[in-house]
């Protein structure tokens, strides 16, 4: 079955990747598993992309597909976690300045939110003056950040300086992720930590809250 929802995803197949995802979440798969799996499709995809065989209809199909069955696994994500009532902190988040995909940032925000903590989510193409607002308001312990095209590493870059300019960098936490975000651009862009799923958002928050 897992190799059916990345064989379909990956050659547009939508009706049949949707109906073998649906399939194995009410069969009891781990719904991160089989996010997992449409990342992996999604990797495929992304490839002929950039090849040359695939073209902006295919990406845009691909993000369609992905983000039906996030929002089919959502319920699935819900009944995982122990959904709290009292909230273990606040993050802000958001896609940095350049940047529109939201598709891994709004399952980050998903997970957070039925992980216990209390989620802005500021959207996509977020200018650094943005974020250090959202702070000023929202006074959260974690600042999240996602970035899938390498033009927005300047950005993230951009935006922590903007927060310490701010006087606000020793006020919070600051984690990024999306796509090729690595241990390097980490350290390029001065953030504190990079995350490389929404679990990991979720482990390093609770751990800067102190929940771990
Ligand atoms: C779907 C898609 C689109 C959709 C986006 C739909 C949407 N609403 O988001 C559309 C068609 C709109 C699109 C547009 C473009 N795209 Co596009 N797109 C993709 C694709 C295929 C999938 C991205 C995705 O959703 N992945 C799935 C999610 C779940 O993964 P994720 O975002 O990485 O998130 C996970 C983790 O990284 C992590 N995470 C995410 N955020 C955060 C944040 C924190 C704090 C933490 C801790 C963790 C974390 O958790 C998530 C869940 O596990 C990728 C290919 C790829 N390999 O990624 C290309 C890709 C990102 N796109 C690319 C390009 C070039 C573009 C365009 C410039 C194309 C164009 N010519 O117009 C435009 C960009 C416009 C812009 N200004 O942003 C390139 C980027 C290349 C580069 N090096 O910069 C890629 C890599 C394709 C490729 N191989 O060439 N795209």
């Amino acid at each position: 079955m897992s190799n059916e929802l990345v064989d379909a995803m990956a050659n547009m197949r939508e009706q049949e990747a949707l109906n073998v995802a649906e399939k194995m979440l009410n069969d009891g798969e781990d719904p991160l598993k089989v996010l997992a799996l449409c990342r992996e499709a999604i990797e495929i995809v992304g490839k002929q992309f950039e090849v040359g065989k695939y073209f902006l209809p295919e990406l845009v199909l691909a993000g369609e597909m992905l983000k039906r069955i996030s929002k089919m696994a959502e319920p699935f994500l819900e009944q995982d976690s122990e959904v709290r009532t009292e909230r273990l902190g606040k993050v802000v988040i958001g896609t940095v300045e350049g940047d529109i995909h939201n598709i891994g940032k709004d399952i980050v925000t998903f997970l957070l939110d039925v992980n216990g903590f209390e989620v802005h989510d500021l959207g996509v193409d977020v200018p650094p003056q943005r974020f250090v607002e959202a702070i000023k308001e929202v006074q959260p312990e974690v600042v999240g950040m996602s970035a899938l095209l390498t033009l927005a590493f300047e950005s993230l870059k951009s935006t922590v300086e903007a927060i310490k300019e701010a006087g606000l960098r020793d006020h919070v936490k600051i984690m990024i992720g999306g796509g090729a975000v690595d241990e390097e651009v980490r350290e390029y862009s001065g953030a504190d930590a990079y995350g490389e799923d929404a679990m990991a958002a979720v482990n390093l928050s609770k751990e800067w809250v102190g929940a771990k």
